[in-house]
């Protein structure tokens, strides 16, 4: 691929549509200790749909977002360098098919990867199970799936299909545990797979709202090598309303920031992903609150 000339590049260009607006050189795959990867793929969301908008949503809001971060001192993104890949376009022909596409791919990308941190950004939840099952591949020990979510997601099947966002989670207890934390809507079946699963731990959403006990239970229950999936209806409906399947009563923004920090320094996260945002036209707040969370994630894995 050719650079554009040189000449040309002190005109008043736009931000580049990649994560951060970073430039060229912040995001080069060379210097980049971080990777993107936008998988816009919905084909089960039950009940509002648009999550196939979530990873270009987020993307254009990073652009926005303040490289400065106060929290941490100094400008985590541009030291990171993060590099953002197009997007992974599955096939159409059924979850099945597409599910065994994206673990092939994902597979390639996180081999490519190296030692760089591999973010991928949905698309609904599904696509995260097919990843948990390459980092687990790739992982030494047991790898810990921390679930950032609303729902359990431990239905064996749903809506006819064993690959739907409900099953998102069931699909990987053979491969790691699962600690999942802000849980708030189950139907029975789940709590007895929860029940019968030793490895699967659940942190529910109103024990949050009495004190920070949780955050040790839910430590105690990682492993030493985590992969992190955050479903964003983790949060309050009041945070971000834009996502399929909103349930009132979840996190809020400072008090998971503080949980979240705790777990990149006490733990090593080896990959996550974020899914689930359906963004809202004319409503840009859930956007930048989804792309300043991934911005959190990016920084706390990099920080110190
Ligand atoms: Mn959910």
């Amino acid at each position: 691929m050719s650079r554009r000339p040189e000449a040309l590049d002190d005109l008043p260009w736009e931000l580049p549509h990649a994560f951060l607006g970073l430039d060229d050189a912040a995001q080069s795959w060379d210097h980049a200790k971080a990777v993107l990867l936008p998988v816009p793929y919905e084909s089960t969301t039950s009940y509002g749909g648009g999550t196939r908008l979530g990873p270009r949503a987020i993307i254009e809001a990073s652009r926005y977002i303040e490289m400065f971060d106060q929290e941490l001192g100094g400008e985590p993104g541009a030291d990171i360098g993060i590099h953002t890949l197009p997007s992974l376009e599955l096939t159409r022909a059924g979850a099945g098919p597409a599910m065994s596409e994206l673990e092939e791919a994902y597979a390639a990308v996180a081999e490519a990867c190296g030692p760089r941190f591999l973010m991928m950004l949905g698309g609904e939840h599904s696509v995260s199970s097919p990843a948990i099952r390459v980092q687990a591949e790739r992982t030494e020990g047991r790898l810990t799936v921390l679930q950032m979510d609303a729902h359990a997601d431990l239905r064996t099947q749903y809506e006819g299909t064993a690959h739907s966002h409900a099953s998102a989670m069931a699909r990987i207890l053979d491969v790691a545990d699962v600690v999942a934390v802000g849980i708030r809507a189950v139907c029975t079946d789940e709590i007895e797979v929860h029940d019968r699963t030793q490895g699967s731990t659940i942190i529910w959403a109103d024990e949050m709202w009495e004190d920070d006990t949780w955050m040790d239970r839910a430590l105690d229950a990682l492993g030493p090598k985590v992969y992190l999936t955050f479903d964003v209806d983790y949060f309050d409906p009041s945070f971000v309303p834009s996502t399929g399947t909103p349930e009132p009563g979840g996190g809020d923004w400072y008090r998971t920031l503080r949980f979240l920090r705790r777990v990149f320094e006490e733990r090593e996260v080896v990959a996550a992903d974020v899914v689930e945002l359906a963004p809202t036209p004319g409503l840009h707040a859930p956007d930048f609150f989804v792309a300043k969370l991934v911005y959190k994630l990016l920084a706390y894995r990099f920080a110190g």
